[in-house]
C-alpha cells in the first residue's frame, strides 16, 4: 500500500545577528535537523528553514560599537552563522534574513493593514524611561536599578532575578540607564497594541489540540490565569527595524517582525524554487504540517502571540511548537567568564560535528529539559559507541571479506532472527525518532549494536579463518557482520549523515529506510578504509580552553 507522504515545513527560533553560533544554539538546530532528516529518509516533503533576527536596539547599538552600519553588521554576522550550521550539517533549504524585502513587504503592506481592518490594533499614550544622553527610550534589558518589591540592587527593568516580582520599567527604585549611565527620565510617547486578550478563546482551543508538551501547558494556564495583556508592537525612533506605515518616527517592535520572519523566509524560498507552492503552505485551511523548535525562554512568543497573529492576518497556525531546555557545560550555565561558553566555531577547530551531533541525540528527549555537555561523558560515549560498538563492527569483519572472498558478501543471509531482529527495530526506532525520543533511539541502536558484537565475538571469525574447513561459514559470518553494520547506519543516518555517506561508499549500495528488508547478497564491496576517528582527550580539552576566542 503507498503511504501519503506527509508535507512538513520546520523552523528554528531565527538566531539574533548581533553575536556568534555556540553550542548552546547548536542544540535546537541539531535537534531540529535530525528530526528533518529522518522525514526525509521516510519519503516525506520537508521544507527547512531558518534566518537570522536583525532587527531591534541590540542590534543597532551593537552595530554602533563596532562602528559600522547595523546593515553591513547584519551582513558579516549572516555569512558567519550559515558557515557554522552548514559545517554542522544542517539542511537548510534555506537561510534568509528579517532585514529583507519579503519581510518588509508581508508586515507592511499585508500583515499590519491586515490587524488594523480587523480591529486588532489599538494605540495609547504611554510613559517610559527615556536616556536623556542617548535620547532614546530604554528597553526593560537596558536599565537597572533596585526592585521595588524587595528592594534588591542591579535588578533590570522588568523582572528581579532575587525574588521574582515583574513590575513596570518606572517603578523601579534608583533606574540607571546601562548606556550612558544616566538617570533616566520619564517621558510620554504614542504606543501601537495588539489586542491579544481578543484572542483567549481561539488560543484555549488551539492549545487543547495538543499544540505544546505538557510542562509548556501547564505554564500558559498560569499566563491565562493573570489575564492575557494587550502587546506593545511599537517602538520610537532611533531604531533599526521596519517603519510603521503612515508614521514617520515609529517602528515595528522586533518581536513582531522576528516570527513573520518565518513567513517571509518560506516566501523567499517560494520565489527561488518553481515547485514549492507558497499558499499550500500558509493558507488558513492548509493540509500540511507546521512546526517550530524553540527554546524555553521564548514559549510566550510562540504559543500566544505567534498563533494570534496568525490568526488575527488569516493565516494558518503551526501544528506543534517543540520547547527544548537550555545547554549546560561541565554542569554550569554557559558563561563567558567560566570558560563555558563554547562557539561552533571554536568547537569546529577541534572536533567533527558529527561527534556533538550524535552526543545531542543520545541526550535528546521530547521533555523540556536541560542538557549538559559534560566533556569526559562526550569523549567516553562517542568513543565507546560510535568508535567501539558501531565502525568496529565493520572493520572487525571488512577485512575478512576483502582478503579472503574478494570483497564480496556470501550469496545468502545466515542467521536470519538475528538480521530480522535487526530489521523489525525499525518501527520501534521510526516511533522513537517521530516523538523526538532521541535519546531512546540511540540506546536502542547501540543495543542492537552490542547484540551483533556479541555475536562475532561467539564465532570467533580470525580463529575459523585459520581452518580451511571453515571458509564457507567465516564468509556467512562476516557477511552477517556487515550487513547488520548496515542496518545500524541506516538507523543512525538522520544524526549522521557524513558517516553514513562514507558507509555508502564502503557498503557501495545507498543506505535507505526500506532497504532494510533485503540483505546485500552477493553484493561486492569497496575496499575498507577506517570511518570514524576516537576523539582523544587533549584534542577535546582545547575547546574549553580555547573558549573564549
Ligand atoms: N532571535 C530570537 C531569540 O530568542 C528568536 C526569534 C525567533 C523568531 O534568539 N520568532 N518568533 N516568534
Ligand atoms: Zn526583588
Amino acid at each position: 500500500m503507498l503511504k501519503h507522504s506527509r508535507k512538513i515545513l520546520v523552523t528554528c527560533a531565527l538566531p539574533y545577528a548581533n553575536g556568534s553560533i555556540h553550542l548552546g544554539h547548536m542544540l535546537e538546530h541539531i535537534q531540529a535537523d535530525i528530526w528533518v532528516r529522518y522525514q526525509r529518509l521516510r519519503d516525506n516533503t520537508v521544507h527547512f528553514i531558518c534566518s537570522d533576527d536583525a532587527h531591534g536596539t541590540a542590534i543597532m547599538l551593537k552595530a554602533e560599537k563596532m562602528n559600522i552600519t547595523p546593515e553591513k553588521m547584519i551582513m558579516l554576522i549572516k555569512r558567519e552563522h550559515e558557515k557554522d550550521f552548514k559545517s554542522f550539517d544542517i539542511s537548510y533549504d534555506n537561510y534568509h534574513s528579517t532585514h529583507s524585502k519579503e519581510n518588509y513587504e508581508l508586515i507592511t503592506s499585508q500583515i499590519y493593514p491586515k490587524l488594523k481592518r480587523n480591529g486588532y490594533i489599538s494605540n495609547h499614550v504611554i510613559s517610559q524611561a527615556f536616556d536623556p544622553i542617548k535620547q532614546f527610550f530604554l528597553p526593560d534589558r537596558f536599565l537597572k536599578g533596585t526592585c521595588p518589591k524587595c528592594k534588591s540592587k542591579e535588578q533590570y527593568g522588568d523582572n528581579c532575578d532575587r525574588c521574582g516580582a515583574t513590575y513596570n520599567t518606572i517603578e523601579l527604585i534608583e533606574p540607571k540607564s546601562t548606556i550612558s549611565g544616566a538617570t533616566p527620565i520619564i517621558k510620554k510617547s504614542k504606543h501601537y497594541f495588539f489586542e491579544l486578550p481578543k484572542f483567549e478563546v481561539m488560543l484555549k482551543n488551539w492549545i487543547s489540540s495538543g499544540s505544546l508538551q505538557d510542562t509548556v501547558m501547564n505554564k500558559i494556564q498560569e499566563w491565562f490565569s493573570s489575564g492575557l495583556k494587550k502587546w506593545d508592537i511599537s517602538r520610537d525612533a532611533p531604531y533599526f527595524g521596519i517603519n510603521i506605515p503612515g508614521e514617520k518616527n515609529k517602528f515595528f517592535y522586533v518581536w513582531l517582525d522576528a516570527p513573520i520572519g518565518y513567513i517571509s523566509c518560506f516566501k523567499n524560498l517560494c520565489n527561488k524554487k518553481t515547485n514549492i507552492n507558497f499558499d499550500e503552505y500558509w493558507n488558513k485551511d492548509s493540509q500540511t504540517e507546521l512546526y517550530h523548535f524553540i527554546g524555553k525562554d521564548i514559549v510566550y512568543f510562540h504559543s500566544l502571540f505567534w498563533p494570534a497573529i496568525l490568526e488575527a492576518s488569516n493565516f494558518r497556525k503551526p501544528n506543534q511548537i517543540f520547547v527544548h531546555g537550555y545547554l549546560t557545560v561541565n554542569g554550569k550555565k554557559m558563561s563567558k567568564s567560566k570558560g563555558t561558553f563554547i562557539k561552533a566555531s571554536t568547537y569546529l577547530k577541534y572536533l567533527d560535528p558529527e561527534c556533538l551531533r550524535y552526543y545531542y541525540a543520545s541526550k535528546l528527549n521530547s521533555r523540556v529539559e536541560d542538557l549538559d555537555f559534560n566533556l569526559e561523558d562526550f569523549i567516553q560515549r562517542v568513543n565507546t559507541d560510535i568508535v567501539n560498538k558501531i565502525v568496529n563492527l565493520a572493520s572487525r569483519n571488512a577485512s575478512f571479506i576483502s582478503k579472503y572472498f574478494q570483497s564480496t558478501l556470501s550469496t545468502h543471509c545466515i542467521q536470519l532472527e538475528l538480521y530480522n531482529e535487526f530489521v523489525s527495530s525499525s518501527e520501534k526506532i521510526s516511533r522513537l525518532y517521530e516523538t523526538r525520543e532521541f535519546t531512546h533511539a540511540m540506546q536502542t541502536i547501540t543495543t542492537l549494536a552490542s547484540k551483533a558484537n556479541q555475536y562475532i565475538n561467539e564465532k570467533k571469525p580470525w580463529i575459523m579463518a585459520k581452518e580451511e574447513k571453515k571458509k564457507k561459514e567465516l564468509h556467512d559470518v562476516c557477511s552477517l557482520g556487515i550487513n547488520l553494520f548496515r542496518i545500524l547506519i541506516i538507523y543512525l543516518k538522520p544524526v549522521m549523515p557524513k558517516l553514513a555517506i562514507r558507509t555508502e561508499k564502503f557498503i557501495n549500495a545507498k543506505l535507505t529506510w526500506n532497504s532494510i528488508n533485503n540483505p546485500l547478497v552477493n553484493h561486492k564491496i569497496a575496499h575498507f578504509k577506517p570511518l570514524f576517528s576516537r576523539i582523544t582527550p587533549q584534542t577535546a580539552k582545547k575547546i574549553i580552553q580555547m573558549s573564549d576566542i
